[in-house]
């Protein structure tokens, strides 16, 4: 016999044992494309067979919620049985839990047998649910006939901390849960994407000198190595077959793609180098790749802006921002980007889709997660880090980088190479410059030229004499300008300076 102050939690003990067998079932659920916990399971019977009548009145009243309504209301019956059951197991017939349990369990089972491409393993949520419950009920049974030895009054410091203890695991187990199964379904629609064939291919790079040049940046950025930045904590994992992407604001024709429609489109390769804001001077915030996608000039067009709009938004899944002038489209290789390195974009990088702006920063130009462009002017809309002290407008600056030797490094004397990357999407790069201590500048080896976008690779031969020197490189960009001397911070609109490095050969 229980004592009065433990019948008044067995509604409690009733809902922790339940919820500990939904959080097993929701786990083992997210294990699995395809797998479904038992709520899940029921839900989709209930839509699968809800009167015309009442769908429409679910639609109408709670509109893109009314799968989340229903889900709410098939957890609201639960935690009514839950309790009922903690009731009948602890201070009533314990045959009737049993037999509760077991209806649920049955119903659930049931349910999940029809779920799409269901297998005999569709089954093991709902049995778990209902063998979880039984197992916690058993536990608890257990502790709150434990006394205290010295008076035989009922220990229930033991059955408090099992409840907590119990509680905590189960929203440990969903957690754990939704994080799998949000990162399994993304990475396995972008393993099954096979990209489009872009109408015109861009020739095969040519050898990279970064093969025969240790320490020198690869002509293409690999993905894995590429940089990443931005705000989300977790990275947005978006299904691909619920994902749109619209076009609207000051337009005359809002647009909204699908996946499909949008990669149905022409695409076209492109070969870009994109760098951050907050990139410091010989910092490695920049990286090139081969990218797929649509055409952005051509889709504002379809759209046809007003007269008055003046800037193109892109939005995030997430709620990011970036803004650059609609002018930015001055024919330009601006894109959609689908694909990058030859692989779908990866989930960091964008996935599915994310804009690329040939010379602007990624702050103001390059939103990943894209759900969204909306036309609209830059006297009434701030991308996400104008408020926070950035510039609206910002081109990437002329950039060069010495890769090797390493920064504060020790050399051994004789003859080596010093070679880095330069940068200035879209003006191109016409000259690298090198100078040793307060030496004359020499002319370095410029390497290939994939497009006035990207980086180029430069290098020269140095005879590295006895001692501490300095070394500095400096750029030209295409159209005649010298990469500019004066330190400048990162904040507002990029760093300036030429990068200079200490080397000691021993
Ligand atoms: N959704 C989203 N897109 C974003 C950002 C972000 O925080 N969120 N950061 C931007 C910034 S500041 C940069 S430099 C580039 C970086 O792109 P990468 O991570 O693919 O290199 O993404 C841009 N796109
Ligand atoms: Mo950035």
């Amino acid at each position: 016999m229980l004592s009065k102050v433990q019948t008044r939690i067995d509604g409690l003990l009733g809902l922790v044992g339940v919820g500990a067998g939904l959080a097993i079932s929701q786990f083992l659920a997210s294990l699995k494309n395809g797998l479904n916990a038992p709520v899940v399971s029921i839900g989709n019977r209930v839509i699968d067979h809800v009167p015309a009548g009442l769908k429409e009145f679910a639609i109408r009243t709670f509109g893109v919620d009314d799968k989340r309504a229903l889900v709410i209301t098939i957890y609201f019956v639960v935690l009514i049985l839950a309790i009922l059951i903690g009731h009948s197991y602890f201070s009533g017939s314990r045959t009737r839990a049993y037999i509760m349990v077991t209806a649920m369990t049955t119903v659930g089972a049931i349910a999940s047998i029809f779920d799409a491409n269901a297998g005999v393993l569709s089954l093991l949520p709902s049995l778990s649910a209902g063998g979880a419950t039984i197992w916690v009920l058993r536990i608890f049974d257990n502790r709150a006939n434990q006394v205290n030895p010295e008076d035989g009054t009922p220990n229930r410091r033991d059955l408090l901390k099992t409840i907590g203890f119990i509680a905590v695991g189960s929203v440990a187990a969903v957690t754990a849960g939704n994080f799998f199964r949000s990162h399994a379904s993304a990475q396995l629609q972008r393993l099954n994407i096979v990209l489009p064939k872009a109408l015109k291919f861009l020739p095969l790079p040519p050898t990279d000198p970064a093969l025969t040049i240790p320490g020198l940046s690869k002509l293409f950025t690999p993905n894995k190595e590429f940089y990443r930045i931005d705000t989300a904590i977790v990275v947005p994992n978006i299904n691909i077959d619920s994902w749109r992407l619209q076009i609207d604001g000051m337009v005359d024709n809002p647009i909204e793609f699908t996946y499909k429609e949008l990669t149905n489109r022409p695409v076209f390769q492109l070969d870009d180098t994109i760098a951050c804001v907050s990139n410091e001077v010989g910092g490695n915030l920049v990286g090139n790749a081969r990218w797929l996608g649509i055409r952005l000039d051509d889709l504002i067009k379809a759209a046809s802006p007003y007269g008055s709009a003046d800037q193109i938004m892109g939005h995030s899944i997430d709620g990011f921002t970036a803004g650059f002038p609609l002018a930015a489209l001055d024919g330009r290789d601006a894109m959609i980007a689908i694909g990058m390195n030859g692989e779908p974009l990866p989930i960091e990088h964008g996935f599915p889709a994310r804009i690329i702006v040939p010379g602007l920063y990624g702050y103001v130009s390059a939103t990943k997660w894209l759900t969204r462009i909306e036309l609209t002017r830059f006297d009434k809309a701030e991308g996400y880090w104008i408020p926070r002290g950035w510039s609206a407008k910002a081109p990437i600056k002329t950039q060069s980088r010495i890769d090797t030797p390493v920064i504060g490094s020790t050399v051994k004397a004789g003859k080596r190479a010093i070679a880095g990357v330069a940068w200035a999407p879209t003006r191109g790069i016409s000259k690298v410059e090198i100078r040793i201590d307060k030496g004359p500048w020499r002319t370095a080896t410029l390497g290939p030229a994939l497009a006035k976008t990207t980086w180029r690779q430069w290098w020269i031969d140095w005879e590295a004499k006895l001692g501490n020197v300095s070394i500095s490189v400096r750029a030209t960009d295409g159209t005649g300008v010298i990469q500019s001397s004066k330190s400048v911070p990162v904040v507002p609109n990029g760093a300036e300076g030429w990068h200079t490095i200490d080397v000691t050969v021993q």
